[in-house]
Formats: structure tokens, sequence, C-alpha cells
């Protein structure tokens, strides 16, 4: 394929997107593509160290647990520090929510301007860093009920329900580095084009097909599923389902683009070891549920729609179904 440079195309960057979707709305004041840009420019610095892992000295972990218990891998740090650098200074971003930090970041001393909240997971898959697996960057961002950072309340600020989100997305570093980011009107992908490094738009208004043949879960851990998804599992091994596939990446990023693009349905249901399940719901399910819902999709948690959710804690996990409205409908219906 010709470089975006010679194809004859417009080279929209996304900074470009960002600007001219912003031009629909009157009142739009251009600090949120400059918020927006701050992530861009983040996950390109990060996208450089995961291409280089092997030659920098960036594999293996760091020797220290998370708020998740889990053992934070060396990339993960890297990706959190440069992202926590690349927003923080920019003037209208008040609060962050990480996977890698107990509690808030409160980017704006009291009394300084920060409307924007963004929420995410610096590098998610990082089990699968060192085996040269797809792995990805996920935000959500939301506002602030008050513009003045409060000392006091930046948790209960936080604590919004998915539907509050005005723009999420996310960054899969994979054999190319993709982008998808939706605020509302559409998901939106772009490429990064390495030879001048800026994301290219490469497809506008994404839409997840309705259906799919096509189911993403651990089976590993069906045993320990609750009867219902087990009973779907079942079903979709059957004559009459009609030859299902499995894939299953273990990068909810991978997963995630690849049931965007192609369709069908990924699963990570309540297990023994997780019985909330093991998706984090204000930086992985509500981002993702939010750009599924964006391109025709849906996301539940086996009771009710993910973006209805109004989360008690900052790190609370989630059941996660999220997929083709008809494959979400489908495992649903063999739910109690
Ligand atoms: P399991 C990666 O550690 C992750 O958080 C997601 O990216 C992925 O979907 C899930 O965990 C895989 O979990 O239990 O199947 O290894």
């Amino acid at each position: 394929m010709e470089p975006a440079t010679t194809s004859g195309k417009p080279i929209i960057t996304v900074g470009q997107h960002i600007q001219e979707a912003q031009r629909a709305y009157p009142t739009a004041t251009g600090d949120f593509s400059w918020m927006l840009g701050g992530i861009t420019l983040a996950t390109k610095i990060i996208e450089s160290n995961v291409r280089n892992a092997g030659i920098r000295d960036v594999l293996g972990g760091t020797g220290t647990s998370n708020v998740q218990g889990e053992l934070v891998q060396k990339l993960d740090q890297i990706a959190n520090d440069t992202i926590v650098r690349c927003l923080g200074y920019r003037e209208n971003v008040g609060l962050m929510v990480s996977e890698e930090d107990d509690e808030p970041i409160v980017a704006k001393d009291v009394g300084e301007k920060g409307k924007y909240i963004v929420l995410f997971d610096p590098l998610d898959g990082s089990s699968n860093i060192d085996v040269n697996v797809s792995i990805g960057t996920i935000f959500s961002i939301m506002q602030r009920r008050s513009d003045t950072p409060k000392t006091d309340k930046p948790l209960a600020e936080c604590l919004q329900p998915g539907m509050n989100q005005v723009a999420a997305g996310y960054v899969v570093y994979g054999s190319s580095t993709v982008m998808a980011y939706t605020t509302g009107n559409g998901v939106h992908m772009f490429t990064l084009d390495p030879s001048f490094g800026a994301f290219v738009l490469t497809r506008e208004n994404v839409k997840m097909p309705v259906a799919g043949k096509m189911y993403s879960v651990n089976e590993a851990y069906r045993g320990t599923f609750p009867q219902g998804y087990q009973r779907y599992l079942e079903w979709a091994k059957t004559k009459d389902a009609g030859n299902y596939s499995l894939r299953y990446i273990g990068s909810l990023v991978a997963d995630f683009h690849r049931t965007l693009l192609r369709g069908g349905v990924f699963l990570y249901p309540p297990t023994a070891k997780a019985p909330n399940g093991k998706l984090r719901l204000l930086y992985e399910a509500n981002p993702l549920a939010f750009l599924a819902e964006q391109a025709g999709g849906a996301a539940s948690d086996g009771k009710q729609s993910i973006l209805k959710k109004t989360p008690d804690s900052l790190h609370q996990r989630t059941p996660l179904i999220l997929g083709s409205i008809e494959e979400v409908e489908r495992v649903l219906s063999f739910l109690d």
C-alpha cells in the first residue's frame, strides 16, 4: 500500500479530525482537541517503547505490584508515567485515574481550572508484552462536576456512570499502531504512519457487524462460569448454531479491535477467581462500551447496560459481554 503521503488521498490527522468534529459545536473552545492531543502524544511515546522493547531494557517486571495486586511490568510504569506527564501539563485536565494508581491524581491545585477527568489503562495486556502479542492503551474522558478542584472530593467526582463519557478510545500496538476514538459522533480509526509520526485517518464511522459467528472467551474458566454462560457456550458448539469460531488473544484491546471490525462477542463472565468479573469498569469496560454502542454494537454486565452502571469504587470490576448487538442479545437470552 502506498504511504499516505503519495496515495493522493487527503491526509487527515487525528488532531485535524477532532478539530473538524468540534467545529460542529459552536460552543467548542478547542480545548478538547488540545487535551486529546496530549493522549496522542503519549501513545506515540509508548508506541516507540513498545516497538523497541527488546532493544531497550524495558521488558520484564519492576518487582512491584499495583493496586490490583498484579505485577507491574516496566512498560506499564513507562506508559503510566508518560500519560501522566503528557496530560498533567494540559491546563484543562483536572483529574486523572489510572489502573496503576490507587487514588485519583489531582493534576491541578485547588482553584486552578481543569474541567476534564481522564481515566486510563496505560498498557492493557501487559502480560503479553514479553511474547510480542498485541497490547493497548485505553482511555475514557468525563467532565468534572465542578470546574475547580476540591481537595476533598476528587474520588466522588470520578464515580460517574459510563453514559457521562464525553470521549473514549484505545490505541492497539499490533502489526500496525491504530487509534480508535469517539466523541459521541461515530467511531473513527487512525493508523500511525511511522514515516512522519502522525496518526492518519484510515476508517471513518466504523460500524460493527450486527452479528458474527465468533466468540472470544477464556474457556479454561468455563467450569466456574454461571450456568447461563455455560449453556451459551454449549449452544455455540452445536450444528444449529452454525460453526462458531473461538478467537481469544488474551489482550482486551486486541480482542475488542477484532470484534469491532469482524463482529462476534467478547465475554469475561464472573468466575470463581473473579466473582465480579476481572475487567475494570471505569477504564476498560466503559470506554469500550461507548465505542461499541457508537459503532452499533452493545455492552452488558449480564444484567444491565455497562454505560448505565454507577461505580461504587475507582477500580471496580465488572462482568463484560461486548460486541455485535445480535450476539450480545443471544448471550443474554441464555442467562437467568
Ligand atoms: P485472562 C490482560 O491481563 C487483561 O487484563 C485483558 O487485557 C484481557 O482481556 C484479560 O486480562 C485476560 O484475562 O484471565 O483470560 O488471562
